[in-house]
């Protein structure tokens, strides 16, 4: 036996010596938290009948409740998986347990129950975020962190109680539970959400776990042998000043060229490596693009790219805790993230439910080295209908065309700009290096150059209320920038709402290519789009009040005084999934 097998038969063995020993049990019980917000008088508020004006008709959601950070979503034996932090009492954060639901196409999927839940003496105040990695030997681990009695975070790991079953639906904690408990050198309450483990050419395993000391954002390295005995590497894999805790972390390979994707583990000279942070700061996340030294255990990003708030993301709206998986059926890597309500806590109460996933996204390396692309999995354009084309149009200042014949509350609209002069383009002052700042002052209202032009998505005829979605050109010194905004500061009537005008920059020659294209998945309360191919990413979450069902509408708008043309649009009403976890 060559001792890689030998280590996996010792491995199953101790796994399932465990398995036989241990017996799950099943009961939530209440209180949670940490740096996380509670509320107490809601979260036990549970609802029979939910609003669904505002739900979601194809993004992922359960019939009710809270949700949050997308877990361990992992493709195993012809099934995708997605856990998820869930409350199952009430729609607000607390009594968390790790919710699970499976698919085999990524859009229908069938719930099943919670996966873990606190029971144990190492996660018996909390069940919180994690991930899956798939042992060389085909056995599926979910790593997660656990909140003890004292409230320190540990990391914990589950196995399925029965490897044929094709849904894994039962896990079980083994007694030798926790992996990680943090050592004096670490905080104790700032040390979560473990990524998926791989396996170095060395022999040894690592993973990652979020953490901070004072204000120093780190990912710290652990290593093992055997993935039961941890131990911390000398130093984090990266940190970085004055960014705070890092929730979250994804640390993962992407090929130097085309779209596929990599599963963990992978290293050589035509591989790049991603590392992603959720900044609870900021309660956005930002990444880096850079090399893996397996050797040195360091992740070193590369110098031309922000290493900080003002990092790239991987969408620059309401989108937070996303996680990667590989997908060895297609060779993609898929990202999961979830978008959080924009509306109070007390409209979440009244309406019974909080939180979506975003479609998971295929993720992969842009040509220029200098960005990542995201793009909504193919799998989406299976509920697609009813096709509408408009195409060689003009737009001229002050216009809006209207795009009939789609449901315009429930529909994916693709678009390609073509832009016959820049001349107009509006200057572009140095000083403005936050892209946030811009949208507010510079919306669809105020008249530009070349722009503001795009989409009115979630339109009231009367155009009172829209999130309009666009772009707006600027001339600087040496280039033309480009700026696109998802501007939800006239998205309803209602008050009280958080309406921020989301902002990114997208990194395109705009002078060679005179075009542009725009993709916006538009759902009732959800509005995610895609500028230039996946360049940049903007998630809003609106709530109209007129702009509702059969009464939205969907224009393709231009206040800029330079005509703008609509290569070519389509759009398509979109399905409901036979099962969204119904
Ligand atoms: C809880 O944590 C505090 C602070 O580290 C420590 O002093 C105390 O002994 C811990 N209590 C238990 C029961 O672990
Ligand atoms: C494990 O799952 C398989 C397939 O669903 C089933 O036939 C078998 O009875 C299960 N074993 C146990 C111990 O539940
Ligand atoms: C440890 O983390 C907690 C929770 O975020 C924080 O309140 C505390 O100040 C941290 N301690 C240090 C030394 O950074
Ligand atoms: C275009 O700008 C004018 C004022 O500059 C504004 O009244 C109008 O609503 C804008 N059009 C759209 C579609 O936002
Ligand atoms: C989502 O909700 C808005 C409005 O309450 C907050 O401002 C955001 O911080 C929050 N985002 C996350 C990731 O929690």
């Amino acid at each position: 036996m060559s001792t890689a097998s030998k280590f996996y038969s010792v491995l199953t063995s101790t796994l399932f010596c465990y398995l036989a020993v241990i017996t799950f049990i099943g009961t939530a019980i209440n209180g949670v938290e940490a740096s996380h917000r509670i509320y107490p008088q809601f979260q036990s508020l549970s609802v029979d009948i939910v609003d669904q004006i505002h739900r979601t008709a194809y993004h992922f959601q359960p019939p009710k409740h809270w949700i949050n950070d997308p877990n361990a979503p992992m493709y195993y034996n012809g099934v995708y998986h997605l856990f998820y932090q869930y409350n199952p009492k009430g729609a607000v954060w607390g009594n968390i347990v790790w919710a699970h639901s499976v698919s085999t196409d990524l859009i229908n999927w069938i719930p099943l129950k919670p996966a873990i839940v606190p029971s144990e003496p190492f996660d018996i105040k909390g069940c919180w975020s994690g991930s899956a990695t798939v042992l060389p030997n085909n056995i599926p681990i979910i790593l997660y962190t656990g909140l003890d009695s004292n409230e320190t975070q540990l990391q914990n790991y589950a196995v399925p109680a029965n490897i044929s079953d094709p849904h894994l639906e039962n896990w079980i904690k083994p007694a030798n539970n926790p992996l990680v408990a943090p050592d004096h050198t670490v905080n104790r309450t700032a040390f979560r959400d473990p990524t998926t483990a791989w396996l170095g050419s060395d022999g040894w395993w690592r993973m990652l776990v979020g953490s901070k000391n004072k204000r120093r954002g780190i990912a710290h390295l652990y290593k093992s042998k055997d993935f039961m005995n941890w131990v911390k590497a000398k130093h984090p894999i990266h940190s970085r000043p004055d960014t705070g805790m890092w929730e979250c972390p994804d640390f993962f390979p992407v090929p130097k060229s085309g779209e596929n994707g990599l599963d963990v583990g992978i290293t050589g000279r035509d591989v790049r490596h991603v590392l992603k942070v959720s900044l609870d700061l900021t309660r956005y996340e930002y990444y880096t693009i850079g090399r893996y030294y397996p050797e040195i255990d360091r992740y070193i990003p590369y110098d031309t790219l922000v290493d900080g708030w003002a990092g790239l993301r991987p969408d620059y709206g309401n989108f937070y805790a996303s996680k990667s998986f590989f997908d060895p059926k297609t060779n993609r890597r898929i990202l999961w993230g979830w978008a959080n309500e924009s509306d109070s806590r007390q409209d979440d109460v009244d309406k019974g439910w909080a939180g979506i996933q975003t479609i998971p996204r295929k993720v992969w390396l842009d040509p220029s080295g200098k960005q990542l692309r995201l793009w909504p999995v193919e799998e989406v354009e299976k509920l697609r209908k009813d096709p509408v084309l408009m195409e060689n149009t003009a737009v001229e200042l002050g216009q809006h065309v209207e795009v009939t014949g789609v449901t315009a509350a429930q529909c994916d609209v693709e678009v390609s700009f073509t832009i016959p002069s820049l001349e107009k383009a509006e200057p572009f002052d140095p000083e403005w290096v936050n892209a946030q700042d811009l949208c507010a002052p510079m919306g669809a209202k105020k008249q530009g150059g070349v722009g503001p032009f795009g989409l009115l998505t979630l339109a009231s005829e009367d155009l009172e209320e829209a999130t309009p979605v666009f772009f707006r050109v600027f001339k600087a010194d040496t280039k033309y920038v480009v700026l696109m905004c998802s501007d939800a500061s006239s998205s309803s009537l209602k008050e009280g709402l958080y309406k921020p005008s989301f902002a990114g920059f997208v990194n395109v020659d705009i002078e060679a290519e005179k075009r542009i294209s725009l993709r916006s998945l538009i759902d009732h309360s959800v509005v995610e789009s895609f500028g230039a191919g996946g360049k940049t990413c903007i998630t809003s979450r609106v709530y109209p009040t007129k702009a509702v069902d059969g009464e939205a509408h969907l224009f393709v708008f231009n206040n800029g005084t330079e005509a703008v043309h609509v290569e070519k649009l389509s759009a398509w009403s979109m399905n409901r999934p036979l099962r969204m976890n119904n």
